[in-house]
């Protein structure tokens, strides 16, 4: 605010023996400012009105005065060389850039616009400040010379600005141009200078704005990388959800091929033994129903209980290929890891972890939770093998049954084939029933170590997502505040820049 306050802030800069403090003298009319051949001026110099004598303000910066009735309404600065060897010089001088109201970049007739310069311009621009240039050193040049050098420094400028700032080629040796030069000054302070001070702390604002919308975007796009990371480990688990669920199709194959075994093995019993000729042997239970456990259920039981634990054993391993495609997934193609380590870690962890013993434990119980609640097999806390052992002798006693009522009737010959057909169709039945609530019980224990295996895999990384999201959320809030300071800081501009135009033509 002192600024605003304060007289306009001419700064004159650009690279160091270019002639900056000499054109200070020039249009002062008096040797106030050390020139020379060498990086020269090494501090930040104020010229204010006074009656003569200097005041440091700071190490790096002096205020002169000098009784010039311009410096009532004008402040020139002169500031130290931006490509001097000594470094700080440039570091002085970008530091006080941002004060300025105008610029004079002074370039010299003998290396009109070089690289740094262009880069040195660029700053200036980013900053929103005015620029003019100056040309010095004319006197070393012919008219020809004059003529390219204007042409080639115009070309230059808008090459790298993209506009056309005023251009005085001068000398501050003979002092030609000089006069032009403070003409312009004069007609600015005259006309638009106030307006072009108002404009200057825009500018300054709208490149802190810029550079605030940059780190912004930058962190949002990191954020978004971590957003699709979430998905994308998402997905991964849809998919082995359904790769799961598609392959234990096959588990329960294996154990209907058990089932269609019982079953050929039950046809060709029931065809051999209930015949009329049996009849005697049929009216004793207990032969019949060893006769059935030895030639139909066989090593049924302990088949059945093996495939049972194998396709459990299957799926409690099911999780550790999950945490294991996972961290594979993270890894990228190249072996790099493009994930923040932490994610990573809690996978190597969370498989550490993982013991297939105990999650198949799991997987067991809950089979066998849910064959005990099934109308069949209502019993106690035993287990697999047992349960299994309980649902065929349950088979084996209903076929007995079925056998002694059977010779019971005695009919006549025509009845047998029908009576047999029935017998055997309730044996199917049965039979069927006993897969059914092993299938459905195996089915049961599968989804629950799904649902299991999904929330200790979503816990490993929904938190730093949630997280991520409503950062996400945040800056964007943050940002279309920032946008909306930017535009009404830019419309302020541009009025005053049209109040520029305005006063420029009166
Ligand atoms: N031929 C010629 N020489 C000039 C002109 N203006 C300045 N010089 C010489 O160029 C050299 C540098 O001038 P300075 O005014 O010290 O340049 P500066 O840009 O202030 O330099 P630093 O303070 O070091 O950044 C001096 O030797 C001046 O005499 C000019 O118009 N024509
Ligand atoms: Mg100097």
């Amino acid at each position: 605010m002192a600024d605003l306050e304060g007289p306009f802030l001419l700064v004159v800069a650009g690279e160091f023996n270019s002639g900056k403090s000499s054109i200070l003298n020039a249009l002062l009319g008096a040797p106030l400012l050390k020139q020379g051949v060498t990086p020269t001026t090494d501090r930040i110099q104020l010229l204010a009105y006074g009656q003569g004598g200097e005041e440091p303000l700071g190490e790096d910066a002096v205020q002169i005065h000098f009784p010039l009735e311009l410096l009532r309404t004008l402040r020139f600065v002169d500031t130290p060389g931006t490509n001097a060897v000594i470094a700080r010089h440039q570091l002085l001088t970008e530091r006080f850039l941002p004060r300025a109201d105008l610029i004079l970049f002074v370039t010299s007739a003998d290396r009109p616009f070089t690289e740094s310069e262009r880069r040195f311009l660029e700053l200036i621009r980013s900053w929103g400040k005015k620029i003019a240039l100056v040309v010095n050193k004319a006197d070393l040049l012919d008219e020809a010379g004059k003529c390219e050098v204007r042409t080639f420094v115009e070309a230059k400028v808008q090459e790298t600005l993209g506009l056309a700032p005023p251009l005085f080629l001068v000398s501050a040796k003979t002092g030609a141009g000089i006069g032009d030069l403070e003409a312009f000054i004069r007609g600015l302070l005259a006309g638009p200078a106030a307006a072009i001070k108002l404009g200057a702390p825009l500018g300054v604002l709208v490149r802190l704005l810029e550079t605030g919308e940059a780190r912004l975007a930058e962190r949002q796009s990191a954020l978004s990388t971590e957003r699709e990371r979430c998905q994308t480990l998402e997905a991964l688990l849809e998919r082995h959800i359904r790769q799961t669920r598609e392959e234990f199709a096959g588990r329960r194959a294996e154990l209907g091929a058990v089932f269609r075994e019982i079953e050929a093995r039950g046809e060709r019993w029931f065809r051999e033994t209930l015949r009329f000729g049996r009849i005697l042997d049929l009216l004793n239970a207990s032969k019949v129903q060893r006769s059935f456990e030895t030639e139909v259920l066989k090593d049924a039981e302990s088949q059945l209980t093996l495939t049972l634990a194998e396709a459990i054993r299957w799926v409690a391993r099911r999780e550790r290929d999950l945490l294991a495609s996972a961290l594979d997934l993270l890894k990228g193609p190249a072996g790099e890891a493009p994930g923040p380590a932490d994610l990573r870690h809690e996978l190597k962890e969370a498989l550490a972890r993982f013991s297939p013993e105990a999650e198949a434990a799991w997987v067991q119980a809950q089979v066998e939770a849910a064959i005990r609640t099934t109308a069949l097999a209502e019993a106690g806390a035993i287990g697999l093998g047992a349960l299994v052992a309980l649902l065929l002798h349950g088979l084996a006693a209903d076929v007995t049954g079925l056998a002694a009522g059977f010779a019971a009737l005695v009919l006549g010959l025509s009845v047998l084939p029908r009576r047999r057909d029935a017998a055997l169709r309730r044996f199917r039945e049965r039979l069927a029933a006993i897969e059914g609530e092993l299938g459905r019980a195996l089915e049961t224990a599968l989804e629950e170590e799904l649902g299991r295996s999904a929330d200790r895999y979503r816990a490993l990384y929904r938190p730093a997502c949630e997280r991520a999201q409503a950062e996400s959320e945040a800056l964007e809030r943050t940002r279309s505040h920032l946008e909306a300071l930017k535009s009404r800081a830019l419309s302020l501009r541009a009025r005053l820049e049209a109040a520029t135009t305005t006063s420029d033509r009166t």
